[in-house]
């Protein structure tokens, strides 16, 4: 077995307590966020009553140790609770995703004790959104290529360069921003993560991104013109490891946009599966043909499969586990199983999916950006290989 730490994470509640908040975040999604899916996909936001509802949930800091501030979920129960949200317009699980993942899992995994200190509680409660800076305009799918740079100057690191189409920015309290420390060292390794506030002089927000799906979820590039940030912004405090960091809060982050895959599909297996039986043709439900049945039945045994998998993958993560493959494995399976699952809903509710009013359409198109953010299919696909072949040469 791969092991990255010997220690396996201690849970912070027990079966009964975790349970309860299981079941409440249930009935908060399905009572409360489902009847607003049309609303907010029309106002292009998520109302500020619900955001506060998840603040008081607890939902910005379910990953977030309980030491500083958070519920201090394990990998497996944030896995649970992930699929819940998943049930309803994934633009609700965004406010809280980057705090819950990308945007603070940084500090998280290798902040100090002071950077931990002064920033988790705040992410923890919601009143500080986190955002993580790495795409950039001529660095996505290559991430070490990325240019933004950000220079000693003997009294701090001067920080320069555009981030690209980053979840939250324009609501971003602070930053986990990857630069170039060293432009002299090649690839990743002259690369630091930063953790920056955003209010810093020298940093500007751009316009909020218009996107094919997700209204209600914000994007935006993050600009850097001469912004100076001090040397113990550095994450850790030991420059060069930014690269490393970013690529471990990605296997995470990919667990946890996989467990989201999972509630989406079993949302649109739901809806499939009840219009089925009511719709009629041919003088009888549509759900009693067998070609119907047909696409029911293969969305459900992908459901299962991505479901199988991604517990598997938690739990593995929870022991302790290089998870690298798994995670890829994961994002790269539940990301492609909830298209074809979404696409076979549409083609269930027939004209009707492809029709605003019945929603099918909004999802279909909500569950695109899955194969492409945090990290496309095709880079999960070259993860898991050079993965397999490293295990040839161990
Ligand atoms: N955990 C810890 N360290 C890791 C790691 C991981 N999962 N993956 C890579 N590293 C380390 C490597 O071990 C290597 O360290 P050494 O130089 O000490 O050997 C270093 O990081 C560079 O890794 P690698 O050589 O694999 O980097 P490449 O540039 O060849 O490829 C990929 C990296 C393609 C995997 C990476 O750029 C990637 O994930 N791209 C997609 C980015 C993405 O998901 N973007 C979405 C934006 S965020 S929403």
């Amino acid at each position: 077995m791969d092991v990255q730490s010997s220690t396996t994470p201690e849970r912070s509640m027990d079966d009964e307590t975790f349970g309860q908040l299981l079941d409440t975040v249930r009935r908060f999604v399905r009572e409360k966020l489902v009847p607003l899916e049309a609303k907010v996909d029309d106002d292009d936001k998520v109302p500020d009553e619900i955001v506060a509802e998840m603040r008081a949930l607890g939902l910005f800091g379910i990953s977030i140790p309980q030491g500083f501030g958070g519920l201090g979920l394990t990998a497996s129960e944030e896995v649970a609770v992930v699929r819940e949200l998943g049930w309803t317009s994934p633009a609700f699980r965004s406010v809280i995703g980057s705090n819950v993942g990308i945007g603070s899992q940084g500090l998280v995994m290798d902040g100090t004790e002071e950077q931990c200190a002064r920033y988790l509680p705040r992410m923890a409660s919601g009143e500080l959104v986190g955002s993580f800076c790495l795409t950039e305009p001529g660095a996505g799918s290559d991430a070490a290529s990325l240019k933004t740079t950000a220079l000693w100057d003997g009294e701090a690191y001067v920080l320069n360069g555009t981030k690209r189409y980053i979840t939250n920015a324009p609501c971003a309290g602070v930053l986990t921003v990857m630069a170039r420390s060293d432009p002299d060292a090649p690839g990743s390794s002259g690369v630091s993560a930063f953790i920056v506030e955003a209010d810093t002089p020298g940093i500007s927000i751009g316009k909020t991104d218009r996107k094919m799906g997700q209204r209600g979820a914000y994007t935006s590039d993050v600009v850097f013109e001469d912004a100076r940030v001090p040397a113990e912004a550095v994450i850790g405090g030991e420059p060069g490891r930014g690269f490393k960091t970013a690529m471990k809060v990605l296997d995470r982050g990919r667990i946890h946009i996989s467990a989201l895959c999972i509630g989406t599909a079993r949302r649109l297996i739901h809806e499939a599966l009840v219009y089925s039986g009511d719709r009629e043709q041919f003088g009888q439900p549509i759900g009693e043909f067998q070609l119907v049945q047909a696409m029911l039945a293969d969305s459900q045994a992908e459901c299962y499969a991505a479901n199988c998998m991604v517990e598997d993958a938690a739990r593995r993560l929870d022991r302790g586990e290089a998870i690298t493959l798994e995670a890829s494995c994961c994002k790269m399976y539940c990301s492609e199983m909830v298209g074809r699952v979404a696409d076979r809903a549409v083609q269930i509710f027939g004209g009707a999916g492809y029709m605003t009013e019945y929603g099918i359409e909004r999802f279909y198109r909500d569950v695109r950006l899955f194969r492409l953010y945090e990290g496309t299919t095709q880079i999960q696909q070259l993860i898991i290989a050079r993965q397999m072949r490293r295990g040839l040469d161990s």
